[in-house]
């Protein structure tokens, strides 16, 4: 029996590292279910595992999955009840974002940051593609950067084809299980590229025509970084439905007005009509913005329509 950990999954195969840098090929055994969790993958990349390994070739059987720290996961429909782990054991997210080029909606950012907050799991934004910019696009960045430094995340301006400095994202990832996500076509293959020449993944230009990516990364994979850590590309996502969020409880989700709930007059205040609400007095006040109110209203109403 060997320990590995899981780098690629594609639902059905799987990529193991092991020992002192081997790669095995792996399926799972028949039965193999996660316990707690129905309709879904039960293996994601991330995963630490044992597996039964052929003596002669680098295949083999995975037979367990070791207990996860955390995992992450998205809806694989509005509808469906389906639910996929996009990645197991993560120490941090980045959400990489673009001004244009495509233009990630502040919505999409908020979906993203509450999600993280309900797994417990550190974000940051990395804006992408600077060199992009005129000074109205570089105003709205400022813009959203300065509003989310506020709450506490961290915030990253970045060019991969212009100024390519990345030493502060790498003191960032540094010796950590990193997951970038974002809408197809913001960079993220290109910021893995840079950061590991030796990996020479696919990326491709967006069109002009839908100003989207094309969906080039179609799996979730974890790559060794030279200066230690590990990146888990994933495909672009369109948006980002938020799984199983108790109505009462999706406010602890936006730390500002989380902070701000504690004046509230009622206890169970959901910060709509209800009187003497002191978030709603911070949006007024610009305390808290506007936009992040909006986002946290229509996820309170469920409207996952547009984030699949
Ligand atoms: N101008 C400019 N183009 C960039 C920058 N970063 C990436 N690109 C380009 O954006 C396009 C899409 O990049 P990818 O790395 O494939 O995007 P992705 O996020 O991996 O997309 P999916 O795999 O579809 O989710 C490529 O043509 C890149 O060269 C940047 O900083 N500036
Ligand atoms: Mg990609
Ligand atoms: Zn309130």
């Amino acid at each position: 029996m060997e320990k590995g950990l899981v780098i690629k999954s594609t639902g059905s195969r799987y990529k193991i590292l092991f020992g002192k840098g081997s790669i095995a090929e792996c399926t799972i055994k028949g039965k193999l279910r996660v316990k707690e969790l129905r309709n879904t993958n039960p293996i994601a990349v991330g995963d630490n595992v044992l597996f039964e390994k052929d003596t002669d070739r680098n295949s083999g059987v995975i037979t367990e999955v070791l207990e996860r720290k955390n995992y992450i996961i998205r809806k694989a429909s509005n509808l469906s009840k389906q639910a996929q782990i996009i990645a197991a054991n993560i120490d941090q997210v980045f959400l990489m974002a673009t001004i244009i080029l495509p233009e990630t909606p502040v919505e999409f950012i908020d979906r993203f940051l509450a999600t993280a907050e309900a797994y417990r799991i550190p974000a940051k934004i990395i804006f992408n593609k600077t060199d992009l910019y005129g000074s109205q696009e570089l105003e709205r960045m400022e813009f959203l950067i300065s509003l989310y430094t506020k709450i506490g995340y961290k915030c990253f301006r970045l060019s991969l084809t212009k100024e390519k400095n990345t030493e502060l994202l790498k003191i960032a990832m540094a010796g950590k299980i990193n997951l970038l996500s974002g809408n197809s076509g913001v960079g993220k293959t290109t910021l893995l590229n840079l950061l590991n020449p030796a990996l020479n993944l696919k990326t491709e230009i967006i069109s002009d025509y839908h100003k989207q990516g094309k969906h080039i990364t179609t799996f979730p994979e974890m790559h060794l970084m030279p200066f230690g850590g590990y990146i888990i590309d994933t495909p672009g996502i369109r948006g980002f439905g938020v799984f199983d969020m108790d109505r009462k409880e999706i406010y602890h989700f936006f730390p500002e007005i989380f902070r701000k709930s504690k004046d509230c007059r009622f206890y169970n205040c959901l910060h709509l009509e209800e009187p003497g609400c002191a978030v709603r007095s911070s949006v007024e006040s610009g305390d808290i913005d506007p936009l992040r109110y909006r986002s946290y209203l229509n996820i309170l109403e469920n409207d996952n329509r547009k984030y699949r």
